[in-house]
């Protein structure tokens, strides 16, 4: 009798806890061997990315993990005493920048890279140049899209966690795909100097890839053409999503006058990008300088950049 009570008991307490689970019993024990399947054999793979500051007597690397989905992005720029920290290599020669933005495969060591001593830095960023704004008689640039135009600050693009291009300054510069669109930077040097000069540029639109070279793309210093390396864009995603920005030699050793010297990038083609976008053009980032000389941007517009409130 006693037995008897407990069973029906036990048979009453385990149907009260279905129903409120509102589950069958074999619903029940399927998800819970689904369950904890997932959980043993589930091992998240880390890899390590180390960044080695790649000078004699340099302090010890620093070794970041990665989980598996997570996204690379860069530690804070080190420093280094007397000379300027130009981004993180893929080798220890620094033949080419190292490009974050996507998940680590495997353990990787990436190695700074340094300018010769002597050199100063100077970053121009493409989102302060007046001329979006300004040009057209202050109606600002007009730009291209793939489904029609923009004018003025609709060429800026700001930075969000879910968009992260590591931008500089967490803007830049797009739309530029209207044939003779000319995005102007006027730096100012104090004395005549030399300078290493890098475009921090990526591309959108055309996938996966595409080519800008100074046959479709101008570049001009103080109405002069400057020849540059063909720069290929790969693994160039779909429209809406960004492929991160990169750091390209524009010209080595360049010649600035004392005084202004105007760049200009001008989309000189009428290569179709994507259904409005009439011109080929790459996204803008900023120009890196690298140079003993005193530079400055006197007409630079930061005002110009898109807040958080907009
Ligand atoms: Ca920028």
């Amino acid at each position: 009798m006693k037995n008897k009570k407990l069973f029906l008991a036990s048979v009453l307490c385990v149907s009260a806890i279905l129903a409120a689970c509102n589950m069958q019993p074999n619903e029940k024990a399927s998800s819970k061997v689904k369950s904890s399947k997932t959980t043993s054999s589930r091992v998240v793979k880390k890899s390590k990315l180390t960044y080695n500051l790649n000078y004699e007597g340099a302090p010890e690397a620093t070794s970041v993990e990665i989980e598996e989905g997570e996204i690379v992005k860069p530690i804070a720029d080190p420093t280094r005493e007397g000379r300027a920290f130009m981004g993180w290599c893929v080798d220890a020669a620094g033949s080419d920048f190292y490009v974050f933005g996507h998940e680590l495969e495997e353990d990787t060591v990436i190695y700074a890279k340094w300018a010769d001593a002597g050199l100063k830095k100077f970053v121009a960023e493409a989102e302060y140049c007046p001329c979006i704004t300004e040009a057209d008689d202050g109606k600002g640039m007009v730009g291209s899209t793939y489904s029609g135009g923009t004018q003025g600050k609709g060429l800026i693009q700001k930075e969000t966690a879910d968009m992260w291009a590591d931008a500089s300054n967490g803007h830049w510069v797009h739309f530029l795909y209207q044939p003779g669109a000319d995005l102007i930077f006027e730096i100012k040097a104090e004395a005549a100097c030399t300078a290493n000069i890098y475009m921090r540029l990526s591309g959108e639109y055309l996938t996966p890839e595409f080519t800008v070279s100074s046959p479709n793309y101008k570049i001009k210093l103080n109405g002069n053409e400057l020849t540059y390396s063909p720069v290929t864009f790969t693994n160039v995603p779909e429209q809406g999503t960004w492929l991160p920005f990169k750091d390209y030699v524009l010209s080595l050793n360049v010649s600035l006058q004392a005084g202004i010297n105007k760049f200009d990038f001008i989309t000189d083609n009428n290569i179709e990008m994507k259904g409005t976008a009439y011109g080929l053009a790459p996204m803008i980032d900023c120009l890196k300088f690298y140079s003993e000389g005193d530079l400055s941007w006197p007409t630079a517009k930061p005002s110009q950049i898109i807040t958080q409130d907009e």
